[in-house]
């Protein structure tokens, strides 16, 4: 087994991780970034589409978003339709001006993946058999084989950054309280090639489920449909996926546009959240420590908040020697995951078809029109959906 010596392992090319290692990078910390898939994998790999003005920021700080100025589209409003009517939410009036920007998640990652070998840093692709070890005693390593050769790398820090699925939660679950919700429903979601039917997301609680009408660009649609989260792909052909987005996001005197579909997917939705974020000198991030619905748009922003306050914490203690960021970086994160919890359980709560008792419709019905009518509620759902302010530099509040 070779060996190798970092200050921070990092574990996972994901957003948290490629933005932990770009982060450290500009405070002069060395890392290395290890990821199971290869890098046409990664970069194709179809998920989030919105960004907070928080994660814009950070984007901005760390160096890295000037694609994201050229091609994001900024939104100052969102729409939520029902009973036949489509509302228009004014995010940035309501929340002194923030906004949101439309750029994929695929961008993100690929631009700090571009940046990452621009710089010639350690990045790795394609391992395998990767294991987390020594972090309780000061001592960690992250072992894995690449190219066919067996590694182990001493580090400082291991960053879990490798996702619900990954196995840096997995080495200390049975330390840690999960916390989690199944809803029972999933989304559809497609990818098409057509000009986006509204120039604003649009929102449907529709009888028959839950509808989004979202887009990645000018001319490439994001649409998804509340499904069962057991459902098969096999059962949803393209003419019933459009037919199904034609009735629930339809409203008189408007038209969606269908266009060939590109991809097409089914995700399930849950919440969960893993505490605490950290065991000894192993620090979970992101997708690895927590799960949102995606009804919110929280769950890549979650992670680069995460991020944010992990490398904060680390370049006060490379830098002065204090713990005290590292100390507080689980319960400093906590606070903005819960509120994202939250958030998004109660988007998801008022948007979905979740039984068919009609005192549930009722309430819904009731929530939609409150939220849509008063400055008050509208303002509630504002604040949240473009994020809450960061505190001070960079981490949030
Ligand atoms: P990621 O899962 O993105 O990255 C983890 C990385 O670690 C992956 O590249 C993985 O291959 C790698 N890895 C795993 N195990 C490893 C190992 N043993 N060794 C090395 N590497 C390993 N969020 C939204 O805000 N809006 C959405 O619409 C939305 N849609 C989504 C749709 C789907 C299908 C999924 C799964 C998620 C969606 N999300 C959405 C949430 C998503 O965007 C995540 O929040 C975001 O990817 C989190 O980023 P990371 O924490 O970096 O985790
Ligand atoms: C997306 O564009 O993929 C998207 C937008 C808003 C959401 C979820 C997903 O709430």
């Amino acid at each position: 087994m070779r060996s190798l010596r970092t200050q921070v392992a990092i574990v996972g090319a994901g957003p948290a991780g490629l933005t932990l290692a770009r982060l450290l990078h500009n405070s002069g910390i060395e890392s290395v970034v290890i990821e199971s898939r290869s890098r046409e994998y990664v970069e194709a790999r179809i998920r989030a589409g919105v960004l907070e003005q928080g994660s814009v920021d950070l984007l901005d700080a760390a160096g890295v978003s000037a694609r994201l100025h050229r091609e994001g589209i900024v939104h100052h409003g969102i729409h939520l339709q029902f009973d036949g009517e489509r509302h228009h939410v004014p995010l940035s009036q309501l929340s002194d001006g923030r906004a949101i920007v439309v750029y994929g998640q695929t961008e993100v990652v690929k631009d700090l993946i571009a940046d990452r070998q621009q710089a010639g840093l350690p990045l790795l692709f394609e391992v395998s058999d990767t294991a987390v070890q020594g972090f309780q005693d000061e001592h960690p390593s992250v072992s894995f084989t690449h190219a066919g050769e067996r590694f182990q790398l001493h580090c400082d820090v291991i960053a879990g950054c490798d996702g619900f699925h990954g196995i840096c939660r997995a080495a200390v679950e049975s330390r840690l309280s999960l916390f989690t919700r199944e809803y029972g429903y999933g989304w559809l979601g497609i990818l098409a090639a057509v000009a986006p039917s509204s120039e604003e997301l649009v929102y449907s609680n529709h009888q028959r489920g839950f509808a989004l009408l979202s887009l990645r660009s000018p001319e490439i649609s994001r649409l998804y449909v509340q499904c069962d989260a057991a459902d098969d792909i096999a059962n949803w052909p393209d003419s019933r996926i459009w037919e199904e987005l034609q009735i629930r996001l339809g409203v008189d005197g408007w038209e969606l546009a269908e266009g060939p579909i590109l991809e097409k997917g089914i995700t399930g939705m849950r919440c969960f959240v893993a505490e605490p974020m950290r065991v000894g000198r192993l620090f979970l991030a992101g997708d690895a420590a927590h799960i949102v619905p995606p009804t919110g748009a929280k769950g890549l922003n979650l992670a680069l908040a995460d991020v944010a306050v992990l490398a904060d914490a680390l370049t006060h203690w490379y830098s002065t020697g204090s713990q005290s960021g590292i100390e507080h970086y689980s319960e400093d994160c906590l606070r903005r995951i819960w509120r994202a919890e939250h958030f998004s359980n109660w988007m998801t709560s008022m948007l979905h078809r979740v039984d068919d008792q009609p005192f549930s419709r009722r309430l819904q019905l009731s929530e939609l029109r409150y939220v849509t009518s008063s400055e008050a509620g509208a303002r509630v759902l504002a604040e949240n959906y473009v994020g809450l302010p960061w505190a001070s530099s960079r981490a949030p509040v």
